[in-house]
């Protein structure tokens, strides 16, 4: 299992970290997702080389908030 923690903007409540990790929870190999709106973070687990950045930002982007990386 690998972890990694992407910037995310736009998230500004509870409502919107909910949002950002159902969104990503639909990657397929993601195993959990924790956003934290304070501090505009993801943190995703993920099976070894199932889950790519370009794959994260497009369900974080069409959920309404934007990946920075
Ligand atoms: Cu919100």
């Amino acid at each position: 299992m690998i972890s990694a923690i992407y910037k995310i903007q736009g998230m500004s409540c509870g409502g919107c970290e909910r949002s950002v990790e159902l969104a990503v929870m639909k990657v397929p190999g993601v195993t959990e997702a924790k956003a934290d709106a304070k501090l505009g973070t993801l943190r995703l687990s993920y099976a070894s080389g199932e889950v790519t950045p370009e794959v994260v930002a497009s369900a974080v982007n069409a959920s309404g908030y934007k990946f920075v990386g």
